[in-house]
């Protein structure tokens, strides 16, 4: 079965490992948020897209839930004595691809192509596909002001209450290569467990890839962040209280209205089942928590099992 994932964020990285390894790696297709990519120190980051090769690398900090495992922050540290910028910790490894990408993107290599090799070199065999080798940035609009991303998530702590997300260049943005042929070829869409404002959403901006996902003929299943009503990290509870009046799994399902046939939630959310069913969208009800890998695939397999019988 071929599988593509849109997928952002920690929890979405962590599912797409999953899911990974429920099937074979060669037939799953990651489509990775790239609203939140910045630049730090004058390197290039795509925090999601490296969230994505470094889960399925094996490389992941798993407890920090971003960056590389056994991580040291010595050119960061000499980069603030020297007075440089601090706020975004970048660590001595994770430094080395973001100076592999940023090289690459100045000698004119697209996003999709650099990711490509980075991929390739870290031992992986799923395509890891940026959703838009074009310029998509999101910015989050608040009673403080509007902000990019990283400024409201990193630097502020994601505490402003959001008004509005707007993604920057959406417009014009076009699906990377690959991204079109990976949706209308896949036997299954997943999204993954991730903020829909502000993971998939960037991803959903690229107009043709919304059309895609609602002109699909297989079968599309979200996967529901929230536990109990709560994200287990971040502010996606908040956003969807703030930008779709609660946080039900209906909620959720609405985030993703004409965009999906199934929709997998928590046991603690188990409330909720029919208002999901009133949307038309089927409800799976399982664990949801990913503590470890058991519980990844164990996610995954509920979802790829509701493709299975829809
Ligand atoms: N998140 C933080 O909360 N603080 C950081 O300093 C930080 C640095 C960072 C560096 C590289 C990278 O790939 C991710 C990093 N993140 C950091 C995570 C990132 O901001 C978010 O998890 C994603 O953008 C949300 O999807």
């Amino acid at each position: 079965m071929k599988v593509t994932v849109l997928t952002g964020g920690v929890g979405g990285a962590r599912f797409l490992r999953g899911v990974v390894d429920v099937l074979h790696p060669g037939d799953v297709t990651a489509v990775v948020n790239v609203g939140d990519d910045v630049e730090v120190l004058g390197l290039a980051v795509s925090p999601d897209v490296d969230s994505v090769v470094y889960a399925l690398a094996g490389l992941a900090d798993e407890e920090r839930g971003w960056g590389r495992a056994d991580e040291t922050w010595n050119a960061l540290d000499s980069a603030a004595a020297f007075g440089g910028e601090s706020w975004f910790r970048l660590g001595d490894r994770d430094v080395g691809l973001h100076l592999v990408r940023t090289q690459a993107l100045r000698a004119g290599e697209p996003l999709s192509a650099v990711t490509a090799r980075l991929a390739a070199a870290a031992g992986i065999e799923t395509a890891v596909l940026p959703a838009t080798d074009d310029r998509l940035r999101t910015w989050i609009e608040t009673p403080s002001g509007t902000f990019s991303f990283q400024e409201w998530f990193v630097a502020r702590g994601h505490r402003d209450p959001v008004k509005r997300v707007r993604f920057e260049g959406s417009a014009d943005a076009r699906p990377a290569p690959g991204v079109l042929d990976a949706l209308l070829e896949a036997d299954a869409i997943l999204i993954a467990p991730s903020n829909p404002f502000v993971s998939i959403g960037p991803i959903l901006a690229v107009e043709r890839i919304r059309r895609a996902l609602e002109r699909r003929r297989v079968t599309a299943i979200a996967v529901s962040p929230l536990i109990g009503g709560r994200a287990v990290k971040g502010p996606a509870a908040d956003m969807l209280r703030r930008l779709q009046g609660g946080t039900t799994p209906a909620h959720v399902g609405e985030s993703y209205s004409g965009l999906i046939d199934a929709l997998v939630f928590d046991e603690a959310d188990a409330a909720g089942t029919d208002a999901v069913s009133a949307l038309g969208v089927r409800p799976i009800v399982t664990h949801t928590l990913m503590r470890d890998g058991a519980s990844r695939r164990r996610l995954a397999e509920a979802a790829l099992d509701a493709v299975a019988v829809a």
